[in-house]
């Protein structure tokens, strides 16, 4: 996708543009893609300019393995401020008593946890994958269901929802050391006082994961799980709108227990460039005006919901409660990758997904994910929920009818809107 008016590579990037114009090619192209088109894809977003820069910065030239304070490497007279300020950050716009900003991502995250509170062997129970978990949950083709015994928990098929009573009574019978609730593809709220209750009741570690809705919990629209999680697990590039990275947050009494497990125990130095770009995120997200960003993203999330149902989309859960809406594509009589892929060349960015009980195979499963943490940043609002829902209506019906010309001119009007709203951090002219 091309946007005739972008600037070209050289004038953002010099630097990069004069030493390597073959890469700084492709990063203009995709700073013209993600410009261009409508970025549907729930755990993306788009980053501030200053998020951007703190990515960018001679902070990524430093080792810092340790701790502030406790380091094994000398020259840390800048580096502890910038991670005592990101830890004091995510304190603060948490409300949390510990956090440990060092985990590379959230599967790291995750499995520093694991290597808290667990032995190889132990049981360990999440959502189930397909149903709507993480990998990292105890899933059998990751290492923490290779190396632990995962058990798993789904949801109703009648419903789409958790059930917790069922949860409930698998905690009791496998009786596993740690419980994880989040998960990748979950449209509605997770009750994290249910979850700590059954964790309380098995004697089992509650971990919330909360890498999708930890900008939503940040900016107040979607419930806390202080004080009920035991530990919470979280990216911080998602609705969070950071960089690419993670972090653990927890109760003072396992604070030096994460701590361990993230370092000496699973990593080695931290991207202090990330660390920083983290702080700037966690400075955004304490102010009212990204309580508004939260609140939008999930207004906008029901609004497109609707306007999907009001098409006759089959969404699981009946709807959202949060920034993420799952579709099921039987109805339409069209696979998820296809239309995937089709929405793809109307300038709309999905991905495909699993649903609930999906007969279909993972790697061409019946559902496509879609979200609004992206448009929300790019300043879209509800009153243009009708028309992202039309392009998907159009899209899918294009894909089945197998209509190029349909796509080309969708993809026409995506661009065109998108050009009246600017992405945060692209160029602009
Ligand atoms: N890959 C992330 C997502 O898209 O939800 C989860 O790890």
């Amino acid at each position: 996708m091309t946007h005739p008016s972008s600037p070209s590579p050289s004038e953002h990037h010099p630097a990069l543009a004069a030493e390597d114009p073959e890469l700084a090619a492709l990063i203009g192209a995709e700073e013209r893609l993600q410009a261009g088109t409508l970025r549907l894809i729930p755990s993306e977003n788009y980053v501030s300019a200053a998020v951007l820069e703190a990515s960018g910065t001679v902070l990524q030239n430093k080792y810092s393995e340790g701790y502030p304070g406790r380091r094994y490497y000398e020259g840390q007279q800048n580096i502890d401020p910038v991670e005592r300020l990101a830890v004091a950050r995510a304190k603060a716009v948490f409300g949390v008593e510990h956090a440990n900003v060092q985990p590379y991502s959230g599967s790291p995250a995750n499995l520093a946890v694991y290597l808290a509170f667990a032995e190889p062997g132990d049981t360990v129970m999440g959502m189930a994958l397909p149903m709507g978990g993480h990998l990292t949950h105890g899933w059998g083709v990751s290492a923490t269901g290779k190396w632990f015994r995962g058990v798993q928990y789904g949801v109703r098929q009648d419903t789409g929802l958790v059930d917790l009573d069922e949860v409930r009574d698998l905690a009791l019978k496998e009786r596993p050391k740690l419980i994880f609730c989040g998960g990748t593809a979950l449209p509605r709220t997770i009750d994290f006082a249910a979850f700590a209750e059954i964790a309380h009741e098995a004697g089992a570690v509650l971990v919330a994961d909360i890498a999708h809705i930890a900008g939503l919990i940040a900016g107040g629209a979607h419930p806390s799980p202080v004080p009920h999680a035991d530990v919470i697990s979280t990216t911080t590039h998602k609705t969070l709108r950071g960089p690419r990275g993670a972090m653990l947050m927890a109760r003072e009494e396992h604070a030096k227990a994460i701590d361990k497990a993230v370092f000496p125990g699973l990593q080695g130095g931290p991207h202090n460039q990330t660390t920083a770009a983290i702080a700037v995120a966690l400075h955004e997200a304490s102010r009212p005006s990204f309580r508004d960003y939260a609140h939008a993203v999930v207004a906008n999330a029901k609004a497109l919901a609707d306007a999907l149902l009001a098409r006759g989309f089959d969404l699981v859960s009946g709807g959202t409660d949060n920034h993420l809406i799952l579709m099921d594509l039987t109805p339409k009589d069209v696979p998820g990758k296809v239309a995937a892929k089709a929405l793809d060349r109307a300038g709309i960015v999905v991905n495909y997904n699993t649903v609930p009980f999906d007969p279909r195979k993972p790697f061409d499963p019946s559902g496509v994910r879609i979200g609004t943490p992206s448009l929300t940043s790019r300043g879209l609002g509800a009153e243009h929920m009708a028309t992202v829902a039309d392009w998907i209506d159009r899209g899918v019906a294009a894909a089945r009818a197998e209509d190029e010309d349909a796509l080309t001119k969708i993809r026409a009007e995506v661009a065109d809107l998108m050009s009246a709203h600017p992405a945060p951090g692209l160029p602009t002219d």
